[in-house]
């Protein structure tokens, strides 16, 4: 059996058939090319996804896990063997360590409420970076509220470079849990996870980490990693919206109380007393989103046969050549290290909003984002209100990155 599907052998890389896979890139934004580089916040979907869940409510759908007919059986199967397709493509042990969630957001919230509520006590420590997304911010501070713990932020360096060493001098006796982003949703930066597991553990902290950047653009191996629970969305790695998921160790999914109650969940129910069924469905109450996980697992299948390492490749020379091309351009400041990073490249402008960067791009049919990207402490740190962000996917080219670098210098020189 597969333990990762990763291991798949790789076909070679040719992103003009790549972009011929994704049909929305055909798209004439204004009547020019679509220049699509805001995969940080969604990516585009390949025509076997949309096939995929097209296919499902054409001749399978039906509620999972319920019936004993012909189409439940067969959607409980497909959406069985999506959990297990997940399970291969981030190098779980166990099956029943892979919950289906609505996304990054509520994988962040299950643990929070479930695991934090159960866990932490006055006085306990849950360490954060400064630059984390509000998804593992929030729901930290919501579980601390309740609790009595304390939240503890690893700071960045003032040339908002990151140094491993101030984070792993937070974890004391006090932490009870660690909650990282793998890499950062604004500064593109990878996090060494094995360092920051090693520690916490040897406190007796468990380590979350939030993949939500990361999925699409590196490797993933949770058993590797170490880490004790790991969260990402499918949107964001070619799949469909609404799906996401959460990896727990066994053990603690075990010890940890239901998230939710509803069908699906439970075992046996009576007015005196609920018993919870087995893991996963313990943590999936209700009707799960069935063919979207579907969708999912076809994209992470498309992943698997191109190749995390030649996407990682592909991508790294994207990145590059948008830091040296910014370089280039006056009062350009970026946010991050120059060297290092992953799908994003965030930047300001003195003197100029990053929204009216974002609307002058728009018109010439290449999509960014411009925000505070939902890191505002980040933003904070950097004593700006937002920034503008390309970030980009296996379908991108450096035609694109050297357009959208030459329609922000003309839109500079038009608002300065
Ligand atoms: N970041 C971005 O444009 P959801 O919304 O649940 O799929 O993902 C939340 C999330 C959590 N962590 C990180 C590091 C993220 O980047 C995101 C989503 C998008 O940067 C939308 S704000």
């Amino acid at each position: 059996m597969l333990t990762n599907l990763h291991s798949i052998p790789q076909t070679e890389f040719d992103v003009e058939l790549i972009r011929a896979d994704f049909p929305i890139l055909q798209q004439r934004p204004y009547g020019k090319p679509l220049v699509y580089l805001d995969n940080a916040a969604t990516t585009q979907k390949p025509h076997c996804v949309i096939e995929t869940i097209t296919q499902y409510y054409q001749t399978t759908n039906s509620n999972v896990h319920r019936g004993v007919h012909f189409l439940s059986e067969k959607a409980t199967d497909a959406y069985e063997h999506a959990r297990e397709i997940v399970r291969r493509f981030i190098g779980a042990q166990q099956i029943e360590e892979i919950v289906f969630t609505r996304g990054t957001t509520e994988s962040i919230n299950l643990v929070a409420s479930s695991w934090g509520a159960a866990n932490l006590q006055p006085g306990d420590e849950i360490l954060l970076t400064v630059f984390e997304h509000h998804s593992n911010i929030v729901p930290w501070q919501l579980i601390a509220e309740r609790t009595g713990a304390r939240l503890q932020v690893a700071p960045l360096e003032e040339d908002g470079t990151f140094d491993i060493e101030r984070l792993l001098e937070r974890i004391t006796e006090r932490t009870r849990l660690v909650a990282v982003a793998h890499v950062s949703n604004v500064l593109g930066i990878v996090l060494p996870i094995e360092p920051i597991v090693e520690r916490a553990h040897a406190v007796g902290a468990v380590v979350l980490v939030d993949g939500a950047q990361a999925v699409a653009h590196l490797a993933v191996n949770v058993a590797q990693l170490d880490c004790d629970f790991y969260a990402f969305s499918g949107h964001k790695i070619y799949g469909p919206t609404g799906i996401g998921v959460l990896y727990g160790k066994r053990a603690l999914l075990e010890s940890m109380p239901p998230y939710q109650g509803g069908g699906d969940m439970i075992r046996r129910v009576t007015f005196e007393r609920t018993t919870y069924n087995d893991l996963p469905y313990k943590f999936e109450a209700g009707t799960p989103p069935i063919a979207e996980a579907i969708g999912l697992a076809r994209a992470l299948e498309y992943v698997s046969t191109i190749g995390l390492n030649t996407i990682a490749a592909w991508e790294e020379q994207l990145v590059s050549r948008c830091v040296e091309l910014l370089g280039q351009i006056d009062d350009v400041r970026l946010l991050g290290p120059k060297q290092g990073r992953t799908g994003v490249v965030s930047f300001v402008v003195d003197g100029v909003h990053p929204h009216d960067i974002a609307t002058f791009l728009d018109r010439q049919g290449i999509a960014l984002r411009a925000g505070h990207h939902c890191a505002q402490p980040l933003m904070d740190f950097f004593g700006v209100p937002a920034s503008a962000r390309f970030s980009v996917a296996m379908y991108n080219t450096l035609e694109e990155i050297e357009y959208a670098i030459s329609a922000l210098d003309e839109c500079l020189n038009f608002l300065r």
